[in-house]
């Protein structure tokens, strides 16, 4: 019943036409590289400023937290900017913290209506969260939202690499 509303798509996550995309950010909302790097460059300054905002406001985002900002010149309407746990070995509560990371930001897309989400794969770049363990948190995470509200009813897990998209299609072949 959920699963054909979690999709995978191999790709570049600010091209997509979706309600909301998802950065992959961190604490100081600021800007970095990987996706954070893309999504600033691709949506302009107009996403910065109001990160900024937020800042000034609220002192950036802790880790497993998330806010939204508008899309600027991208075709999403919002970014959602999430900071996922740097991996440490995984005896600081990394895996916790990255299932806050999706439930954090899918609670925000929905409050803000959104039928569409896209997710990059959170902190498994510059922050090296293991791969496969990361997609199943966030498959995990992305089926219980989906099963308690009507209101979203599409996930795409955007993945940059073919060992990524791999790992996707066979989690959710299983599932
Ligand atoms: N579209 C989709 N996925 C992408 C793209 C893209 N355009 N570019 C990279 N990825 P990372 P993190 C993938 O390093 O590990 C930044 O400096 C990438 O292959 O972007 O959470 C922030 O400011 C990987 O699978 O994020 C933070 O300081 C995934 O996105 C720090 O990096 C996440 O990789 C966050 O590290």
């Amino acid at each position: 019943m959920n699963k054909n509303k979690l999709n995978i798509i191999k790709g570049d996550i600010t091209k997509l036409a979706v309600d909301i995309i998802v950065n992959a950010a961190n604490k100081s909302l600021l800007g970095g590289g990987g996706v954070d790097g893309a999504i600033h460059k691709a949506g302009g300054s107009e996403i910065l400023d109001e990160c900024i905002k937020i800042r000034n406001k609220q002192g950036g985002c802790k880790t497993g937290e998330a806010v939204i900002t508008t899309g600027g010149k991208l075709k999403a309407n919002y970014v959602i900017h999430t900071v996922g746990p740097v991996w440490n070995g995984g005896k600081n509560h990394e895996e916790e913290l990255l299932s806050n990371c999706y439930r954090n930001s899918l609670t925000l897309a929905y409050e803000h209506g959104a039928k569409s989400i896209a997710f990059p794969c959170i902190s498994t770049g510059i922050y090296r969260f293991p791969k496969e363990l990361a997609a199943k948190i966030a498959i995990d995470e992305a089926t219980k939202f989906l099963q308690r509200q009507e209101i979203i009813n599409e996930v795409i897990f955007v993945c940059f690499d073919d060992e990524t998209y791999n790992i996707y299609s066979i989690l959710l072949n299983d599932a």
